[in-house]
Protein backbone atom coordinates (compact mmCIF):
# COMPACT_ATOMS: atom_id res chain seq x y z
CA UNK A 1 0.00 0.00 0.00
CA UNK A 2 1.38 3.01 -1.15
CA UNK A 3 0.08 6.73 -0.02
CA UNK A 4 0.10 8.82 -2.83
CA UNK A 5 -1.03 13.09 -3.42
CA UNK A 6 -2.71 14.29 -6.52
CA UNK A 7 -2.77 17.74 -7.68
CA UNK A 8 -6.89 18.53 -8.60
CA UNK A 9 -7.56 21.39 -10.82
CA UNK A 10 -10.32 22.77 -12.51
CA UNK A 11 -11.35 26.15 -14.77
CA UNK A 12 -14.33 25.41 -16.98
CA UNK A 13 -18.06 23.66 -16.30
CA UNK A 14 -18.10 24.75 -12.41
CA UNK A 15 -14.84 24.37 -11.04
CA UNK A 16 -16.59 23.42 -7.51
CA UNK A 17 -18.47 20.48 -9.30
CA UNK A 18 -15.50 19.16 -11.29
CA UNK A 19 -13.28 18.96 -8.37
CA UNK A 20 -15.89 16.86 -6.08
CA UNK A 21 -16.63 14.17 -8.68
CA UNK A 22 -13.11 13.98 -9.16
CA UNK A 23 -12.39 13.43 -5.38
CA UNK A 24 -15.48 10.67 -5.08
CA UNK A 25 -14.17 9.28 -8.52
CA UNK A 26 -10.78 8.77 -6.55
CA UNK A 27 -12.24 6.66 -4.23
CA UNK A 28 -14.02 4.83 -6.51
CA UNK A 29 -10.85 3.52 -8.29
CA UNK A 30 -10.02 -0.09 -7.55
CA UNK A 31 -7.49 -1.14 -4.25
CA UNK A 32 -7.82 2.92 -3.48
CA UNK A 33 -9.14 4.87 -1.09
CA UNK A 34 -9.50 8.42 -0.50
CA UNK A 35 -7.49 9.77 2.40
CA UNK A 36 -7.88 12.98 2.89
CA UNK A 37 -8.44 16.79 1.44
CA UNK A 38 -6.80 19.78 1.33
CA UNK A 39 -9.23 23.02 1.29
CA UNK A 40 -10.00 24.04 -2.17
CA UNK A 41 -7.91 27.17 -4.18
CA UNK A 42 -8.73 29.91 -6.34
CA UNK A 43 -5.98 30.87 -8.29
CA UNK A 44 -5.16 33.03 -10.89
CA UNK A 45 -4.06 31.08 -14.23
CA UNK A 46 -0.67 30.35 -14.96
CA UNK A 47 -0.33 30.32 -18.47
CA UNK A 48 -2.60 32.29 -20.55
CA UNK A 49 -4.43 34.89 -18.48
CA UNK A 50 -7.14 34.87 -20.84
CA UNK A 51 -8.59 32.23 -19.13
CA UNK A 52 -10.96 31.81 -16.05
CA UNK A 53 -9.34 31.58 -12.66
CA UNK A 54 -8.87 27.93 -11.85
CA UNK A 55 -9.98 25.77 -8.60
CA UNK A 56 -6.94 23.71 -6.99
CA UNK A 57 -6.74 20.81 -4.31
CA UNK A 58 -4.51 18.24 -3.32
CA UNK A 59 -6.14 14.70 -2.48
CA UNK A 60 -4.18 12.07 -0.36
CA UNK A 61 -5.08 8.81 -1.73
CA UNK A 62 -3.86 5.05 -0.10
CA UNK A 63 -3.59 2.98 -3.23
CA UNK A 64 -2.15 -0.95 -3.91
CA UNK A 65 -2.06 0.02 -8.29
CA UNK A 66 0.88 0.60 -9.66
CA UNK A 67 2.12 4.25 -10.39
CA UNK A 68 1.38 3.89 -14.25
CA UNK A 69 -1.94 1.93 -13.20
CA UNK A 70 -2.90 4.54 -11.38
CA UNK A 71 -2.01 7.20 -14.10
CA UNK A 72 -4.80 5.52 -16.00
CA UNK A 73 -6.86 5.22 -13.84
CA UNK A 74 -6.42 9.74 -13.52
CA UNK A 75 -6.84 9.58 -16.70
CA UNK A 76 -9.34 7.96 -17.57
CA UNK A 77 -11.57 10.28 -15.03
CA UNK A 78 -10.01 13.16 -16.25
CA UNK A 79 -11.91 11.60 -20.08
CA UNK A 80 -15.21 10.58 -17.95
CA UNK A 81 -15.68 14.68 -17.08
CA UNK A 82 -14.98 15.78 -20.27
CA UNK A 83 -11.65 16.59 -20.26
CA UNK A 84 -10.81 17.43 -24.09
CA UNK A 85 -7.02 17.94 -24.85
CA UNK A 86 -6.47 21.08 -26.69
CA UNK A 87 -3.93 22.15 -28.86
CA UNK A 88 -3.27 25.50 -27.21
CA UNK A 89 -0.33 24.68 -24.29
CA UNK A 90 -1.59 25.61 -20.93
CA UNK A 91 -5.39 26.85 -21.93
CA UNK A 92 -8.18 26.32 -19.91
CA UNK A 93 -9.43 22.78 -18.52
CA UNK A 94 -12.62 21.01 -17.03
CA UNK A 95 -10.12 18.79 -14.76
CA UNK A 96 -6.62 17.67 -14.34
CA UNK A 97 -5.02 14.87 -12.05
CA UNK A 98 -1.55 14.88 -11.35
CA UNK A 99 0.93 12.48 -9.33
CA UNK A 100 2.48 15.12 -7.11
CA UNK A 101 3.85 12.26 -4.86
CA UNK A 102 3.73 7.99 -4.79
CA UNK A 103 5.22 7.13 -1.39
CA UNK A 104 8.90 7.06 -1.40
CA UNK A 105 9.63 6.88 -4.92
CA UNK A 106 11.06 8.82 -7.34
CA UNK A 107 10.09 7.60 -11.14
CA UNK A 108 11.26 8.65 -14.82
CA UNK A 109 9.19 7.45 -17.40
CA UNK A 110 8.00 9.44 -20.72
CA UNK A 111 4.48 8.97 -19.03
CA UNK A 112 5.54 9.45 -15.67
CA UNK A 113 7.76 11.87 -13.55
CA UNK A 114 7.19 11.66 -10.01
CA UNK A 115 7.91 13.45 -8.00
CA UNK A 116 6.03 15.95 -10.02
CA UNK A 117 8.02 18.15 -12.13
CA UNK A 118 6.99 21.24 -11.72
CA UNK A 119 5.66 21.38 -7.92
CA UNK A 120 8.22 22.96 -7.13
CA UNK A 121 7.25 26.35 -8.49
CA UNK A 122 3.33 26.13 -8.49
CA UNK A 123 2.38 27.27 -4.94
CA UNK A 124 -1.44 26.26 -5.97
CA UNK A 125 0.18 22.89 -5.65
CA UNK A 126 2.41 23.59 -2.54
CA UNK A 127 0.09 24.91 -0.34
CA UNK A 128 -2.64 22.61 -0.48
CA UNK A 129 -0.43 20.12 -0.28
CA UNK A 130 1.16 21.03 2.87
CA UNK A 131 -2.25 20.99 4.78
CA UNK A 132 -1.92 17.43 4.05
CA UNK A 133 1.58 16.49 5.69
CA UNK A 134 3.69 17.01 8.81
CA UNK A 135 5.48 19.88 9.20
CA UNK A 136 9.53 18.37 8.78
CA UNK A 137 8.35 16.38 5.25
CA UNK A 138 10.81 15.63 2.80
CA UNK A 139 10.53 15.11 -0.56
CA UNK A 140 12.23 11.57 -1.89
CA UNK A 141 15.25 13.50 -3.14
CA UNK A 142 15.78 14.66 0.41
CA UNK A 143 14.45 18.37 -0.29
CA UNK A 144 12.13 20.10 2.27
CA UNK A 145 8.74 21.12 1.58
CA UNK A 146 9.26 23.84 3.81
CA UNK A 147 12.07 25.41 1.98
CA UNK A 148 10.30 24.71 -1.21
CA UNK A 149 7.00 27.16 0.25
CA UNK A 150 10.04 29.71 1.17
CA UNK A 151 10.88 30.04 -2.08
CA UNK A 152 7.02 29.85 -3.40
CA UNK A 153 4.94 33.31 -2.40
CA UNK A 154 1.18 32.91 -1.85
CA UNK A 155 0.74 35.01 -4.66
CA UNK A 156 -2.54 35.03 -6.66
CA UNK A 157 -3.98 32.59 -4.21
CA UNK A 158 -6.91 32.75 -2.26
CA UNK A 159 -7.94 29.82 0.15
CA UNK A 160 -11.49 29.77 0.28
CA UNK A 161 -13.47 28.74 3.54
CA UNK A 162 -14.63 25.04 3.23
CA UNK A 163 -18.96 25.10 2.74
CA UNK A 164 -21.28 22.19 3.78
N1 LIG B 1 -2.99 27.50 -13.38
C1 LIG B 1 -3.56 27.35 -12.18
N2 LIG B 1 -3.73 28.43 -11.40
N3 LIG B 1 -3.99 26.16 -11.71
C2 LIG B 1 -3.85 25.03 -12.47
O1 LIG B 1 -4.24 23.93 -12.02
C3 LIG B 1 -3.23 25.13 -13.73
N4 LIG B 1 -3.05 24.03 -14.51
C4 LIG B 1 -2.44 24.11 -15.69
C5 LIG B 1 -1.94 25.42 -16.24
C6 LIG B 1 -2.62 25.66 -17.58
C7 LIG B 1 -0.44 25.32 -16.42
N5 LIG B 1 -2.23 26.54 -15.38
C8 LIG B 1 -2.81 26.40 -14.16
O2 LIG B 1 -2.24 23.01 -16.38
Amino acid sequence: MNRAYIGLGSNLAEPQRQLREALAALDRIERTRLAGVSSFYASDPLGPSDQPRYLNAVAAIDTELEPVALLDALQAIEQTQGRQRKAERWGPRTLDLDILLFGEQRIDEPRLQVPHYHMQARAFVLYPLAELLPAGFRLPDGRRLAELLANCPFTGLERLEADA
